[in-house]
């Protein structure tokens, strides 16, 4: 199994995203279970990426292939994550916040909350306040999530939150923050509910914040 997924994170590295699709089928039909395909084969190489980008070692248009090598591999896990869901926990409206357009993390969140039974309702990325505070009106949501990827997109998420306040419907709602720059500290200065560091420990603070 190791060998598969060691392949499978190089393949990320390298931005073959063909490759990257067909090892993923490989793995499953190799009884390799959709966790550890995403946490040890395709997370696994996306950390290299990210440590080699900040040594300038790998450059945008190559981040942007080993991104899509992700994505389509997210596209075949998405439903076999979301499978072992039992249940709708609740709604969960995620979006990443105004000025920012890292998504993947965000959508790893969203799949891992799919997988513990939310009905999630993914907004995109360079969302206004405006356009959060509109869908959890609408979907009636049970639990709020923002992402940040950038120290100059962070104080959007004060600014979201202030419009959910200003909109009456802060007690109707709990709110998650995450993402790479973001911290316990700056959660509670804003007056979110929760920080989390990963996607695996956003759904153990979510069903926290719940009650479940
Ligand atoms: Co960007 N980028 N990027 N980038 N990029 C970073 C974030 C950066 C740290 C790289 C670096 O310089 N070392 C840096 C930010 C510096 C800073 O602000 N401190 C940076 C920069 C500067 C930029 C640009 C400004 C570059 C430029 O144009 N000069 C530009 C900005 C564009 C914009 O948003 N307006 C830019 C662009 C891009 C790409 C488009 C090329 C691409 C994004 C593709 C995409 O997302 N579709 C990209 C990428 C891929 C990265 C790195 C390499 C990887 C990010 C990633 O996907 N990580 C990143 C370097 C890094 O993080 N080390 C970098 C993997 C992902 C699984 O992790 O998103 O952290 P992450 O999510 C984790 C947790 O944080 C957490 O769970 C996830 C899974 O465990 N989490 C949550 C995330 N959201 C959560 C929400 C929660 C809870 C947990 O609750 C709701």
């Amino acid at each position: 199994m190791s060998e598969l997924l060691e392949k499978m994170a190089e393949s990320l590295i390298a931005g073959k995203v063909d490759e990257v699709t067909e090892l993923t089928k490989q793995a499953l039909d190799a009884n390799i279970s959709s966790k550890d395909i995403l946490e040890k084969g395709l997370l696994a190489g996306m950390e290299v990426v990210g440590k080699r980008f900040k040594a300038n070692d790998m450059f945008i248009p190559e981040v942007l292939r080993c991104a899509k090598c992700m994505h389509g591999a997210m596209e075949i896990l998405r439903p076999l994550l979301a499978e072992s869901g039992v249940e709708t926990a609740g709604t969960f409206v995620i979006g990443t916040v105004k000025g920012d357009l890292h998504d993947i993390g965000k959508n790893l969140v969203g799949m891992m909350f799919e997988g513990a039974g939310f009905k999630v309702i993914d907004l995109g990325i360079d969302l206004d306040p405006a356009a959060f505070v509109d869908a959890i009106k609408q979907h009636k949501a049970s639990l709020f999530g923002m992402s940040a990827l950038l120290t100059t997109t962070m104080p959007k998420m004060a600014e979201t939150i202030n419009a959910i306040n200003e909109a009456g419907i802060r007690d109707q709602i709990k709110i998650m923050i995450g993402g790479a720059p973001v911290t316990a500290e700056f959660a509670k200065e804003i007056g979110a509910d929760a920080y989390a560091s990963n996607a695996a420990s956003a759904v153990d603070k979510g069903k926290e914040l719940l009650g479940l």
